[in-house]
């Protein structure tokens, strides 16, 4: 990596980790200007910032409130590279239609902000229905919005349940065969995805985008 590179994703991660949204966006614009690959830039900046003070909240060295300014922080830097990182992959046409959400009880986002901002980037229409999402939610954006894949994030032991549940009702609902289903977020895993009738899971958010691609072949 090159020095200058280097400094500049190090001062990204610090501005996102501090919540320093307006330092977080003129950096993602000096990223872009200086022709720094911006998946990279999420990646190692971004992302990693904000595991790093996920890491301290969990011991005690971080105060929620940073936990939230970081993951705004993140978001407004992601709004500017998403287009270049669109730009990159000089796609125009959408290759597919995906409602996302995070589940219901849960209000973690920053994951699932990650995975639909990278599925737009892909080139796919995303349509965002946030957090806490309810069965009935995701099942009118299905009757509304007929997308080829509907995605649900689940950060909790606890919420990832809701995941079943959710498959349960769009069954329930006689929508099941209308669209394929995937499953993401930390605690989950292939196995779970498969236990639940899932059609697909994904690790991280490139291998997201990997899977829907996948689906919609
Ligand atoms: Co919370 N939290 N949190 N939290 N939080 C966790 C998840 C926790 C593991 C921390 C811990 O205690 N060790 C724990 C859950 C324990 C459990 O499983 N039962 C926890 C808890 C307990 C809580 C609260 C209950 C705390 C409290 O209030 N007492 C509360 C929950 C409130 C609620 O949801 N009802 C809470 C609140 C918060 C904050 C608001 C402070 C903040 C969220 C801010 C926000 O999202 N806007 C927060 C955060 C930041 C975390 C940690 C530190 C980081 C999560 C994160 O953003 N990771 C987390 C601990 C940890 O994970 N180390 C923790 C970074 C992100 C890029 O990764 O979300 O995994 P991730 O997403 C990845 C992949 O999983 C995948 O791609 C993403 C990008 O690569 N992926 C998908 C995600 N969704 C996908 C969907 C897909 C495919 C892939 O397809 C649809």
């Amino acid at each position: 990596m090159s020095l200058e590179k280097e400094e500049l994703l190090k001062k990204l991660k610090e501005a996102a980790i501090n919540g320093e949204a307006d330092e977080v966006i003129k950096l993602s614009r000096k990223v872009i200007e200086a022709g720094i690959n911006p998946l990279e830039a999420v990646e190692k900046a971004l992302i990693a910032g904000v595991i790093e003070l996920g890491d301290k909240w969990i011991n005690g060295e971080a105060f929620i409130v940073d936990l939230i300014a970081a993951a705004e922080a993140m978001k407004a830097g992601l709004s500017i590279l998403k287009g270049e990182i669109t730009k990159r992959g000089g796609s125009i046409k959408y290759r597919g239609r995906i409602v996302i959400g995070t589940v219901e009880g849960d209000i973690h986002d920053i994951g699932k902000s990650i995975v639909a901002s990278l599925l737009e980037a892909a080139g796919f229409e995303v349509i965002d229905l946030g957090v806490d999402v309810s069965a009935q939610k995701f099942i009118e954006a299905i009757k509304q919005y007929n997308p080829d894949v509907v995605g649900m994030s689940a950060l909790m032991t606890t919420t990832m349940l809701k995941q079943r549940e959710i498959i349960e009702a769009i069954k329930q609902a006689n929508l099941r065969d209308k669209v394929k289903i995937i499953v993401g977020g930390a605690p989950t895993t292939e196995e779970w995805a498969k236990s639940i009738g899932a059609d697909g899971w994904a690790p991280d958010a490139t291998s997201a985008v990997e899977l829907v691609k996948r689906l919609l072949k």
